[in-house]
C-alpha cells in the first residue's frame, strides 16, 4: 500500500554563505517541495510513497524528476511543455533569518489538473496527504485538492492535511475558508499556531486544538516550533516538547514532523510514539540547510540523543 500525495516541487537555489543575495556570488541547486519535502522523508522511514506533479520540459524539471526517483519515490512527473519549473530561492540574510523568494507564478507546478491524478494511484493509495500551498497556486490546482480529498473520503482513504500556510501565494481571507472546508474533510490535520488562527481565530494551543478538533477530525496536531507539539487524538491529549538542536534552518522541519507522525501511524504505533519520531524528524531537519537533506533514516533516530561523538 502507498502514501499519496501530490503538489508543486520547483528547483531551489539557496546561498552557500550568510548575507544579502546581492553580494553572494555562489549558490547550491536543488529541489523544495513540501509534499516531495514529506514524500521523502515517510520513504527514509520506510513506508511507500507516490507523489504527482507537473514540471517543465526543461532542465530544472529533469533535476526534479531525477531526484525524486534517487529517493524512491514513485514519481508520476508531468512534464508541461507551455510552462517552465517554478524556482524558489533561499536567502540566509542572517546567521538565524532565511528569507525565501518564490519565481512560481504560471508555473508548470501550479498549472495541476485532477486529469493529471491518475484513478488507480488515488483508489490504491493507503493514504492521502495534501497540503495548503496546492490550493493557493490556482483554480485548477484548487479544483484538484477538493476533488482528491472528497473522493478519498468517499473511498474511505485516510486523508491527511497540512495548512502549510504561505502568505507570499494567498491571503489569511482567501485561505481561511478553503482551510476549513478541507480541515472538515480530513482525518489527521497538522497547523502551526499562525495558521490554526487563520482558520479558526487566534487563542492559546489547547483553544486552537479544540477548535480544529470541533470541525470533525479525529487527530489534531499543532506545531508548536521548539515548543515541541500539542496534540488531541481520539479524545485524548498529548503534548511533547522538541528535541533541542542547533538550528541551521528550520525550512522543511515541518514537513519531516508530518512524515515522522504519518510513518509511526502506518506502522502502528501509539499516537505517544508517534508525536515522539514526529519532534525527532522535524529536528533533523533543521540540522542542514536543504529543505530535505536532512531527513533520518530510521536507523539513524537516535542520532540526536547519542552521547557518543563518533560512531565506527
Ligand atoms: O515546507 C517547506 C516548503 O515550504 C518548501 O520546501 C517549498 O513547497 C515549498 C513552498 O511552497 O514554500
Amino acid at each position: 500500500m502507498t502514501v499519496l500525495t501530490f503538489g508543486e516541487t520547483m528547483a531551489l537555489t539557496r546561498a552557500v554563505d550568510t548575507g544579502a543575495l546581492a553580494h553572494t556570488s555562489t549558490l547550491h541547486l536543488g529541489i523544495g517541495g513540501a509534499e516531495t519535502n514529506f514524500a521523502i522523508a515517510l520513504r527514509r522511514l520506510g513506508a511507500d510513497v507516490a507523489w504527482i506533479g507537473r514540471v517543465g520540459r526543461d532542465s530544472l524539471g529533469d533535476l526534479v524528476e531525477r531526484e525524486l526517483r534517487a529517493e524512491g519515490i514513485t514519481a508520476d512527473v508531468i512534464r508541461d511543455p507551455d510552462a517552465p519549473t517554478g524556482l524558489m530561492v533561499k536567502e540566509r540574510r542572517t546567521a538565524t533569518a532565511t528569507r525565501v523568494w518564490y519565481y512560481r507564478t504560471g508555473s508548470a507546478g501550479s498549472r495541476l489538473t485532477m486529469s493529471d491524478i491518475a484513478d488507480d494511484r488515488l483508489e490504491s493509495a493507503s493514504l492521502l496527504h495534501v497540503t495548503g500551498i496546492t490550493p493557493a497556486l490556482s483554480d485548477s490546482a484548487r479544483k484538484t485538492t477538493l476533488y482528491c480529498v472528497e473522493r478519498a473520503r468517499a473511498l474511505g482513504i485516510p486523508v491527511s492535511f497540512d495548512l502549510n500556510y504561505r502568505r507570499a501565494l494567498w491571503s489569511p481571507e482567501e485561505a481561511g475558508p478553503v482551510f476549513r472546508e478541507l480541515i472538515a474533510l480530513s482525518d489527521i490535520v497538522f497547523a502551526g499556531e499562525d495558521e490554526a488562527a487563520i482558520a479558526v481565530g487566534g487563542g492559546a494551543p489547547a483553544e486552537l486544538v479544540a477548535r480544529l478538533r470541533d470541525l470533525g477530525p479525529r487527530e489534531i496536531i499543532l506545531k508548536l516550533g521548539d515548543q515541541g507539539c500539542l496534540a488531541i487524538v481520539d479524545g485524548e491529549t498529548y503534548s511533547l516538547p522538541a528535541v533541542p538542536v542547533n538550528v541551521v534552518d528550520s525550512v522543511g522541519a515541518g514537513d519531516g514532523f508530518v512524515a515522522g507522525y504519518i510513518a509511526d501511524r502506518l506502522a502502528g504505533e501509539s499516537p505517544g510514539d508517534r508525536l515522539k519520531t514526529a519532534v525527532t524528524v522535524g529536528a533533523f531537519a533543521c540540522t542542514v540547510s536543504g529543505d530535505w537533506e536532512g531527513m533520518p533514516r530510521r536507523d539513524e533516530l537516535g542520532l540526536l540523543t547519542t552521547a557518543e561523538p563518533v560512531t565506527r
